[in-house]
């Protein structure tokens, strides 16, 4: 089996399939929503346009990809589940599946560090990362490390965020009385628990946490799990040009890992839409591309 696995670097499938993910180039939308639960990813795909019908990849790692049209404008549901980690397989692994710029919007829920109704909208304009230190160590009543980390503030591509903004105040329905909000700064922690402040059975030392995140960043409104991720990878991505120099090595430079086995063939429906060979406007692709992300 893992003689099919044809480079460990950058693992993909004998029928060019990306590892986790399970889709192929010509799969894959360059605008994108990506959201936590399938049952969220179908909802959203039931607006897309009912012809020709939207396709669908569901992954053995539990990934699902909705790729149709709304309005005619090609677009891609994809639900990556919980994260950093599974928001990083789905950054790369689409990256890897497209030419030109791929646009990037996460919808997800959130906890609020702010007084505002549930159901208000809030489009973040950059996010924080809030990890645990693992060497922190609790000794004799003190220790020389903080428990956790604090980063500093990666932005949304700022247009995307004007844009997804003014869609959201546009489109709200009269009936809906939350506002939307958007010039606050979102945490993004490894932990819905500890680096959340939540308080378990675990010693997470995490009692002052949020004080400390609010008193660093004094507009700091959401806290979830994958937003900073995203605006990471996107804000550092070095554009097709770069990567190929600098990124990807030889295909021969690494062994296959032992380990490595040709994950079951993905499910799927409908036919594939082969609707990655444009940018994302419908324009000629650009000489470089961007990853371009924001959230609400
Ligand atoms: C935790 O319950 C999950 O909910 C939030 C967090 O970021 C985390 O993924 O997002 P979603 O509702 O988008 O999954």
């Amino acid at each position: 089996m893992k003689d099919l696995i044809l480079d460990a670097n950058f693992p993909r499938t004998l029928d060019q399939r990306v590892y986790h993910l399970g889709i192929r180039s010509g799969e894959v939308a360059n605008r994108i929503v990506t959201v936590g639960a399938p049952s969220r990813a179908n909802g959203i795909a039931s607006l897309l346009d009912a012809s020709p019908r939207p396709f669908t990849v569901t992954s053995e790692r539990g990934f699902t990809t909705i790729t149709g049209r709304y309005k005619g404008v090609p677009v891609s549901i994809v639900s990556i589940g919980m994260g950093y980690p599974n928001a990083d397989f789905f950054v790369r692994e689409v990256r890897e599946c497209l030419t030109g710029d791929m646009v990037v919007i996460r919808l997800g829920s959130c906890g609020g560090l702010i007084d505002v109704p549930v159901g208000t909208i809030v489009v973040p304009k950059a996010s924080i990362a809030i990890t645990r230190n693992y060497d922190f160590e609790f000794i004799d009543g003190g220790s020389s490390e903080p428990p956790y980390r604090i980063s500093k503030p990666v932005d949304a591509d700022p247009q995307l965020h004007r844009t997804l903004s003014d869609a959201l105040q546009r489109t709200r329905p009269p009936t809906v009385s939350t506002g939307v909000i958007d010039n606050t700064i979102n945490a993004s922690a490894d932990s819905f628990y500890s680096s959340q402040g939540r308080q378990t059975s675990f010693p997470d030392h995490n009692e002052t946490l949020i004080e400390q995140m609010k008193s660093n960043h004094a507009n700091l409104a959401t806290l979830e799990m994958e937003t900073f991720h995203i605006l990471h990878l996107a804000a550092n991505w070095p554009s097709a040009t770069q990567t190929t120099a600098t990124v990807t090595p030889p295909v021969t430079a690494l062994p296959v890992a032992p380990a490595m086995t040709v994950p079951p063939s993905p499910s799927t429906q409908g036919q594939p839409p082969n609707v990655s060979t444009s940018d994302a406007e419908g324009k000629p692709l650009r000489p470089k591309p961007r990853i371009r992300a924001a959230a609400a």
